[in-house]
């Protein structure tokens, strides 16, 4: 099997080589840029959900904000629970992220993929991104998943971070 190669096959070896290359690079884009875009529906005038966005794109998620003046009938349509409601609502991945939950969180869904509609962080605790209010003390709060098979507690959070 020492001999040399014959010229034919050295071609076939080269271009194998020189295509699985190009497969190679090819596939790396895809691979390095999976995270799906959260689109949030917010209202114009609303300064923590302008908050809560900035901190989904520091977290390297592209967004896509839309204003509406009717929030309301934009739960109503995703399924947001009335007691889960928060001011924001947005979609990422066909599941449906209520209110301030912290882009850590939205890696874990998306990780974990659970059957459920989404996530909610109800209301607008102190401290949650894009409620931080300088001089407070941030609160402890619930991120929770909910769905068609009922809500459980999904995280907890101290401000930005896990509890
Ligand atoms: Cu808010």
């Amino acid at each position: 099997m020492d001999r040399p190669l014959l010229g034919s096959e050295f071609v076939t070896l080269t271009r194998r080589l020189v295509l699985s290359g190009v497969a190679a690079l090819a596939a790396a884009p895809a691979a390095a840029g999976t995270r799906p875009t959260v689109r949030v529906t917010k209202d114009p005038h609303c300064g923590c959900c302008n908050g809560w966005v900035d901190h989904l794109r520091a977290a390297g998620f592209d967004v896509e904000a839309v204003d509406s003046a009717d929030l309301n009938r934009v739960k109503a349509r995703l399924g947001v629970p009335q007691a889960l409601a928060s001011c924001h609502t947005a979609e990422v991945a066909g599941y449906v992220v209520e209110g301030h939950v912290p882009a850590g969180a939205i890696e874990r869904l998306l990780a974990e993929k659970p059957a459920a509609r989404g996530l909610a962080v109800p209301g607008m605790p102190i401290g949650s991104p894009g409620m931080e209010v300088e001089g407070a003390e941030p609160d402890t709060y619930e991120v929770i998943l909910f769905g068609p098979s009922g809500r459980s507690v999904f995280a907890r959070y101290r401000g930005a971070a896990p509890v």
